[in-house]
Order: structure tokens, then C-alpha cells, then sequence
């Protein structure tokens, strides 16, 4: 049986999301933010040594990192279903997408974040990822302009991983300008899979990561 750590308000809604798209059965387990540094607390430590969310267990294997564990979850557990072979056409956009969300989009957001919450205070560091956050929008706002998802052949598993990130850039004023991104994550929240891992794993309130935002 497949254990999915889940953090509240956190990445991990992913795998809970990609859990009920691909209709796997798994154990969920709760594990709660420290209310005021929103750090893991002792439980997810002593799961993993990084404490980070999501960590899946599955076979004996224990796993971190969103990308690795949607690979791992679609080809291990769901027959393939949501990730593309590569055999397909659109193998090498797949894998560009999936890590897209974590090594380029994620990083500016996390600085902007960080800048905020320890009172700024060097505008040219702040100005150089200014221009890398927007630039990333535009670049995924001018492919959602032109089709419902990331790859052409419809929803997969790296509209899953880019979700949870622009609810992150939501949540820090970052999407005003873009509104394909806009709707593309209000058609993401009202799919059948997305609503059943809000139910199941909790509510998504990123609000507490809104402070300072633009
Ligand atoms: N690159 C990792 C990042 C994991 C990560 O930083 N998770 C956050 C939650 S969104 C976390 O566990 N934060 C709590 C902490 O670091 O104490 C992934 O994609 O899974």
C-alpha cells in the first residue's frame, strides 16, 4: 500500500491531487505546519531526514522530491496513465514541464517570499528576480493562450506539478497580469480529481505565504 505524507498547505497536495486523477489507493498521513515559522514538524522529520513535503512510501522505497514521485506514482502505480513514453512525440515538452515547476518557475517565488518575510532591504537582488517572475509567467501565459494545457494531447501530470506553483504565485500577487494563467489554474481547481484531494487532504490556504506580496 502506497503511504503519501501530506503537509498541509503544501506541495504535497499534489500527490494527494495526482493520487485521485490516477484513481490509486493510498494511506494518507496528516502532518501539521509549526503555526507560526510554517516549518515540519517532528513527525515528517523523523519520516524523512529532510522533513519535506511530498515523501511517499511505496515497495520499501522512500521518496522525495514532487517530480520524482509524480514519475514514479504514474509509471509504478498507474500504468502510465497522465505521464507520456518515451516513445511519444511529446516525451521531451513532458519532461521539459514536469521539471519546469521546481527547477526554474518555484526558485524567484521562493526568494520573494524569503525577501519579504526578512523586511527586503536589497532592491537590486529583489529587482534581478522581479524580471525572472515575470519573465516565467509570460512564457507559460503565451502557451496557455494557445491550448487548455501543457502539452497539446491534453491534461498530464505536469499540469499537476505547475498547479500547486501558480496557486503559489497567486497567492503572491503574481498573476494579476496573466490571466490564461489565471484561468488555466480556475479549470485545474474544477476538475473532479483536484476537488476530491481538497476533501480528502484538506483545504489549500496559502494566504499565510501572501504576506508582503506585490
Ligand atoms: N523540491 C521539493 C521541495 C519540497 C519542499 O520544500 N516542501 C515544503 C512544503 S511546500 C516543505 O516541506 N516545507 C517544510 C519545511 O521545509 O520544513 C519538492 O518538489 O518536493
Amino acid at each position: 500500500m502506497l503511504t503519501v505524507h501530506h503537509l498541509n498547505n503544501s506541495r504535497s497536495h499534489r500527490i494527494v491531487w495526482l493520487c485521485e486523477e490516477l484513481g490509486i489507493e493510498y494511506r494518507l498521513v496528516k502532518h501539521q505546519r509549526h503555526p507560526e515559522t510554517q516549518r515540519s514538524p517532528e513527525s515528517l522529520n523523523q519520516v524523512h531526514p529532510l522533513g519535506k513535503a511530498p515523501t511517499i512510501e511505496h515497495a520499501g522505497q522512500l521518496i522525495v522530491e514532487s517530480d520524482a514521485i509524480i514519475e514514479y506514482l504514474c509509471n509504478v502505480c498507474g500504468g502510465g496513465r497522465l505521464s507520456r513514453a518515451p516513445a511519444s512525440t511529446e516525451y521531451g515538452a513532458y519532461l521539459q514541464w514536469l521539471a519546469y515547476s521546481e527547477g526554474t518557475l518555484f526558485p524567484g517565488l521562493l526568494v520573494d517570499l524569503v525577501y519579504a518575510w526578512t523586511g527586503g532591504g536589497n532592491a537590486a537582488l529583489m529587482g534581478f528576480f522581479d524580471v525572472e517572475i515575470a519573465k516565467n509567467h509570460r512564457y507559460v501565459e503565451n502557451v496557455l493562450e494557445q491550448r487548455e494545457h501543457l502539452l497539446e494531447s491534453g491534461f498530464s501530470a505536469a499540469d499537476v506539478n505547475l498547479g500547486w506553483s501558480l496557486e503559489f504565485s497567486e497567492c503572491r500577487g503574481r498573476l494579476k497580469d496573466f490571466p490564461a494563467l489565471r484561468a488555466y489554474l480556475a479549470r485545474l481547481r474544477e476538475r473532479d480529481g483536484y476537488r476530491r484531494a481538497i476533501e480528502r487532504g484538506g483545504p489549500q490556504d496559502l494566504s499565510v505565504f501572501s504576506a508582503g506580496a506585490t
